[in-house]
């Protein structure tokens, strides 16, 4: 069934390691071999064996309205004429910026780089720099990229392979980086206190996404940014994945509430690859050329990609009803799913806001990483496979978000409730 995307990962492993550019690719925690795509429209992903897959990873985030939307197609066409990279200055890049400014409030000035990771990086430098102070506080189970500063208790694929703290990152720099437990404000207090006038900046998802999702208590994050105001550290909301996904505005347009600083990842380049820091002027003003705080990229504000990103953004500006769409898909998912566990009698969670979702396999209340690691992962793993032969593709890990798209209508709906439905009673069984 799946006779190419086996051969071809056999391949891989010749040359990559691992046979994957990226973990959470691989199908390590699940079983099996890991699909090989040929392309992609819509609703859709489709194999290297001419297997179709309704799409739920939608590359992690960027596809809010389905893969290769022809507007975001069409703007990408016309930059091509124009050139592929520049290495200089060009309007698109003075253009983005403007949207991403005009769409979230806490953006007064925003600079562009090539990944999510790249973005996490230089917001902890730039929050170093300006409070003058060395520490981070980040969340267990929260995932900021591959920065070393982030690989300590880390989500996502480093929590799926069971190497939450990487080898090769040196004691010095995990030192400096303090570990909380999400949505806990006391433990988050009492680190403050352990290091007092040290904190740099607390770094978060405000709605997590890589220990599966995980939404904030009511009152969780007004109590984190007092508590940052309290002493004297910078509030930095990781919004990679939420950025644009949940609100035109991220969840800070949600939850109300304005960070420092904001990190942005690949749904700025209609999922070409593309990131974003930004906040307020003074802190950003600190950033070279304007201040000392170095950082650079060859490809940073690439003309394809921030052509892409800005058809994205108006893409959303033009059709702000795709987030009731988006949150109605959601709920109903949610309501069917929840109903199929309580049939089974299978012990399952459902987390669910917006396009953002994930079944976790426990009756726990799953509210931060040591709850979601309550989870039974071989349960996920048969889920996942019964799934994958039914053509849903799921993310490969418990400790992923599913990303609901516009480009999922209710034909893709009712199919997606229909095989989680035999994969649960098949599960049940
Ligand atoms: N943070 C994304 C998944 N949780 C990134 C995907 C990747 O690491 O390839």
């Amino acid at each position: 069934m799946r006779e190419l995307s086996a051969a071809y990962f056999e391949r891989a492993n010749q040359v990559i390691p691992g046979g994957v550019n990226s973990p959470v690719r691989a199908f390590k925690s699940v079983g099996g071999n890991p699909v090989f795509i040929q392309s992609a429209k819509g609703a859709y992903l489709h194999d290297v064996d001419g297997n179709s897959y309704i799409d739920l990873i939608g590359s992690w985030g960027p596809m809010l309205f389905g893969q290769a939307h022809p507007v975001i197609e069409e703007a990408v066409r016309e930059a091509l004429a124009d050139g592929f990279s520049f290495g200089a200055p060009s309007l698109k890049e003075v253009q983005i910026a403007e949207k991403i400014v005009s769409m979230v409030p806490s953006m007064e000035k925003v600079r562009l780089v090539n990944s999510g990771t790249e973005a996490t990086m230089a917001a902890i430098r730039l929050a170093r720099a300006y409070t003058k102070r060395d520490k981070i506080i980040k969340f267990e189970g929260c995932y900021h990229g591959h920065g070393d500063s982030f690989l300590i208790a880390a989500g996502s694929g480093v929590a799926t392979l069971g190497t939450p703290d990487s080898p090769g990152v040196t004691v010095s720099t995990a030192k400096d980086t303090l570990i909380a437990v999400y949505n806990d404000l006391q433990a988050l207090e009492l680190l403050f206190q352990a290091n007092p006038g040290h904190v740099a900046a607390v770094i978060l998802e405000p709605v997590v996404g890589n220990m599966g999702l995980v939404i904030p208590i009511d009152g969780y994050l007004a109590g984190v940014q007092q508590l940052c105001q309290a002493y004297g550290a910078l509030l930095i909301f990781d919004e990679v994945m939420t950025g644009f996904r949940l609100s035109a505005s991220g969840y800070q347009g949600i939850c109300g509430i304005n960070p420092d600083l904001t990190t942005f990842g690949k749904i700025i380049g209609g999922g070409l690859p593309v990131g974003a820091y930004g906040g307020k002027a003074d802190i950003m003003n600190m950033i070279a050329p304007a201040g000392p705080v170095y950082q650079a990229g060859t490809l940073s504000g690439n003309p394809l990609a921030t052509s892409a990103g800005l058809a994205m953004l108006n893409l959303i500006t033009s059709d702000l009803d795709v987030y009731t769409r988006l949150e109605n898909k959601g709920q109903a998912l949610a309501t069917a799913i929840r109903a199929q566990i309580n049939k089974y009698g299978i012990k399952g969670h459902v987390n669910q806001i917006g396009s953002m979702f994930t079944l976790f396999f426990t009756d726990v209340k799953v509210e931060n990483f040591a709850d979601a690691k309550t989870s039974n992962t071989q349960l996920f793993g048969k889920y996942f496979k019964g799934m994958l032969d039914q053509g849903i593709y799921l993310p490969p890990s418990q400790f992923e978000s599913w990303f609901l798209s516009d480009a999922i209508g209710d034909l893709e709906l009712t199919k997606i409730i229909e095989a989680s439905d035999l994969s649960l009673r098949a599960i049940s069984a």
